[in-house]
């Protein structure tokens, strides 16, 4: 089937041995709106499916000994080859602790590329020689270790997707982000008024917007300064 491509398409292949797992951000919310709006596609490349052996096993033991096992080499890399072909010039990602850890300005970039694979990786990881003459970025999502790739592509794809034009529908709230700005945000409130002796900022109530306006950027400053004062260190 021929595919049409355009401007703002975004369009993820991914190698994973689990693909139900992405039915969480398939099937809810922004994303799963903004593929069924076809302004993402998403399609699965399983390992298990390029196993040529009896067991369709997709994991080996690594050479030189040690505990744990590895993805084995030949379906995984079946899958890319099947995933590059339907996907061409595409970048391939990997995700592992050992990549460059994601933040909000590498997420803005990334969504320049319009066609991304992931390499999901599960057990210890992947032949190195993947990841030598394959990949072509490795990131990790934060400084911890998880069961496999699959939640930090979810985690990617989502922070991604939602910077696509037309997946959001007010440009502003993307401008308005924690960290686009190099700030945290400041406190929002809704109706009612008052609840159970709780109330709102009378500021908020006030209808003066340059009013507004200051005590939110102070109330972003003020909230920066005490949780993140590494951000404000990146602002001036
Ligand atoms: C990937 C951890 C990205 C952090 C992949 C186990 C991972 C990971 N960021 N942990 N497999």
């Amino acid at each position: 089937m021929k595919k049409k491509y355009n401007d703002t398409k975004m369009w993820f292949n991914i190698i994973t041995i689990f693909p139900e797992m992405f039915r969480a951000i398939t099937d809810y919310g922004i994303v799963g709106q903004a593929i069924k709006k076809e302004i993402i596609n998403i399609n699965f490349f399983n390992p298990r499916n390029f196993s040529k052996n009896k067991y369709k096993s997709i994991d080996n033991r690594p050479y030189g000994g040690g505990p744990g096992m590895l993805m084995s080499v030949e379906p995984l890399y079946l899958a890319i080859k099947a995933a590059k072909s339907e996907l061409k010039d595409a970048s391939i990602i990997y995700l592992s602790p050992q990549g460059n850890e994601l933040q909000q300005s590498n997420i803005e970039q990334l969504i320049k590329k319009k066609k991304i694979i992931f390499i999901c990786g599960r057990y210890e990881g992947i032949d190195q020689r993947i990841i030598d003459y394959q990949v072509d970025e490795e990131w990790s999502i934060g400084n911890y270790i998880l069961t496999g790739g699959e939640l930090a592509s979810m985690v990617m794809i989502d922070s991604i997707s939602r910077l696509i034009p037309g997946v959001i529908k007010t440009k502003k709230s993307i401008e308005e982000d924690s960290f686009s700005n190099n700030l945290l945000d400041y406190p929002s409130y809704t109706r009612p008024k008052i609840i159970e002796k709780m109330s709102v900022p009378e500021v908020l109530l006030s209808g003066n917007h340059n009013k507004i306006r200051i005590w939110r950027l102070k109330q972003s400053l003020g909230k920066t300064w005490i949780k993140r004062p590494d951000l404000l260190k990146k602002k001036y």
